[in-house]
């Protein structure tokens, strides 16, 4: 099957509310999409790229020049689309794994159009019903941060994550712990820590959190395993971990005891997968987190999340926990606390090509 056209779009949707991390704010994304057209279906895809390059190199403007000027000439009107092939064209690329990614989905996305399989099948996993966690951004203050955990846990999240930066952490997290003894908490530090601020972050060794996600600076595997070994609560790594040699390293070193995969963050489902397998076998847990995605984006990260070794509630909210409107349908609903990819083939649900178009404020065709 060829990719015969291609479409790149870029749609500005706004976060009901400003998402705070000790990274980077932002509220009003901006959505990049990709449609794979060929044999009559059209295979979509999101990049996760940010507004701001705070999180990772990559912007949602890099994504754009790396996808309509490198990736899609590459792969439009070749041969026939799948992994082996993409990773052939692209082999002179280096980086911009976020861009790589959103083509990469979609191809499968057509593929499992093609064969007639929804998409989670097709990359190894089933129909079955995934465990769902809130990510809460940073707070005004503590009385807002309290309300937020007392809705979503009302909502029926599986898990609560909450940001934190140097200040905002012990107190406010004993805070939350405090008024919900037994919920399961977790915390999301982006990197905003050092190994100076050991005898800090020990203090939230106290708190029975779930695990705290990437407190030290993306690619310090060495300070990880030091930080871990220093701490009873498991370290979860999210920006070090790019690749699937990033994984084996960490797993080699102790850096983490969890990993936080996120499929537009290590370049599509093939690297997601391999660090799948590498953790599966290292008997190390996993989840998959997100990135503020619409539905699209969703839809490769519930998919992924029916794979055996996703057990640990991911960051996949339902649509309502981001948007007025998504630009699916139908829209992803939470059932007592979890998603459940659609049987239809592919990604399952429709993204609503007509509002897409209305909303775009750029739009270009590779043919
Ligand atoms: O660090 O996991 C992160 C959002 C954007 C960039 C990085 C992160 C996040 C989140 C939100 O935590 C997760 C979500 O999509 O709900
Ligand atoms: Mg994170």
């Amino acid at each position: 099957m060829q990719i015969e056209r291609a479409e790149v779009f870029l749609v500005p949707l706004r976060l009901h509310e400003p998402f705070e991390s000790s990274a980077a704010t932002v509220q009003d994304r901006t959505i990049v999409l990709v449609a794979l057209h060929g044999d009559g279906q059209t295979g979509w895809g999101e990049c996760v790229a940010g507004e701001t390059p705070y999180y990772s190199p990559e912007t949602t403007e890099t994504a754009w020049h790396v996808l309509t000027r490198f990736l899609l000439p590459a792969v439009v009107g070749g041969a026939h689309v799948g992994v082996g092939v993409l990773r052939n064209a692209w082999a002179a690329v280096r980086g911009h794994p976020m861009a790589k990614a959103a083509v990469e989905m979609a191809a499968w996305d057509l593929q499992a159009k093609r064969d007639n399989v929804p998409l989670c099948v097709a990359i190894g996993g089933a129909l079955r019903a995934v465990p769902v966690g809130v990510s809460i951004g940073l707070q005004h203050d503590d009385y807002a941060l309290l309300e937020h955990v007392e809705s979503f846990l009302e909502e029926g999240y599986l898990r609560v994550k909450i940001k934190i930066s140097p200040g905002r952490d012990v107190d406010m997290m004993r805070g939350v712990r405090d008024r919900f003894p037994t919920a399961s908490l977790m915390v999301d530090a982006n990197s905003a820590y050092t190994m100076a601020d050991l005898e800090r972050l020990r203090e939230l060794d106290d708190l029975g959190l779930t695990m705290i996600e990437e407190p030290l600076a993306p690619g310090d595997f060495g300070g990880h395993a030091e930080l871990q070994a220093a701490l009873r609560t498991p370290l979860c790594l999210d920006e070090s971990i790019g690749s699937a040699v990033d994984a084996e390293r960490a797993l080699e070193m102790g850096s983490c005891r969890v990993i936080n995969v996120k499929p537009g963050r290590v370049g599509g489902f093939d690297e997601a997968r391999s660090i799948h397998d590498l953790c599966l076998a290292s008997g190390v847990a996993m989840w998959c987190g997100g990135m503020l995605e619409s539905g699209v984006g969703r839809a490769h990260n519930v998919a992924l999340s029916t794979l055996p070794g996703f057990t640990l509630p991911g960051d996949i909210s339902p649509s309502r926990r981001y948007w007025e409107r998504d630009l699916i349908d139908p829209e992803w609903e939470m059932a007592d606390g979890a998603l459940t990819p659609l049987a239809s083939p592919g990604i399952g649900v429709e993204p609503d090509r007509a509002r897409i178009e209305n909303l775009s404020v750029r739009r270009t065709v590779i043919v």
